[in-house]
């Protein structure tokens, strides 16, 4: 668990989940969707498919595909490394924009598991290492805004 989670301890009974991983700086990603699968397994999720997409920027896409497929929250899971180019800006702001996108206009929680460093120790960091596993945090989050979505009257 990250050292700084905001999330309540919830229950995912019931829920069904669809995580949604670049591959591209895989030795980082695989750590997050770890963390994301721990969270989901310990909330006890109903259901947890997982998916592949080349990069990060094929994240908004394939989160609205999955959109319609009777999950109850999506969480996109990737690593941009900023690089020496202007790259790093295109990959990493069109990942967020798209996500947000794709939660708004299909109104299910997309949750927003993304990292954006400088280096790959940052990423480390941040994906099982000393600043916790942003995989997991995002999978919680996950959990709290799919049960925000059955709420009455929301
Ligand atoms: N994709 C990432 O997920 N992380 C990166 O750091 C990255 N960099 O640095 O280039 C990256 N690029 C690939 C991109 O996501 C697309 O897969 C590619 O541009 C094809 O559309």
């Amino acid at each position: 668990m990250s050292r700084e989670s905001p999330h309540l301890t919830a229950s995912a009974h019931g829920l069904k989940f669809a995580v949604v991983v670049a591959r591209f700086n895989s030795g980082i990603t695989d750590k997050l969707l770890k963390g994301a699968q721990e969270a989901l397994t310990k909330a006890g999720a109903a259901g947890v498919e997982v998916f592949q997409v080349p990069g990060a920027f094929e994240l908004p896409l394939a989160a609205k595909w999955l959109a319609h497929g009777g999950y109850n929250a999506i969480i996109a899971l990737g690593a941009v490394i900023r690089g020496e180019t202007p790259h790093f800006d295109f990959v990493a702001g069109e990942a967020a924009r798209g996500l947000q996108q794709v939660a708004l206009e299909c109104s299910i929680p997309v949750a927003f598991g993304v990292l954006t460093t400088d280096t790959l120790e940052q990423a480390e960091a941040r994906a099982g290492g000393k600043l916790g596993n942003k995989g997991y945090d995002a999978a919680m989050t996950a959990i709290e805004m799919a049960h925000f979505g059955k709420a009455p009257g929301k």
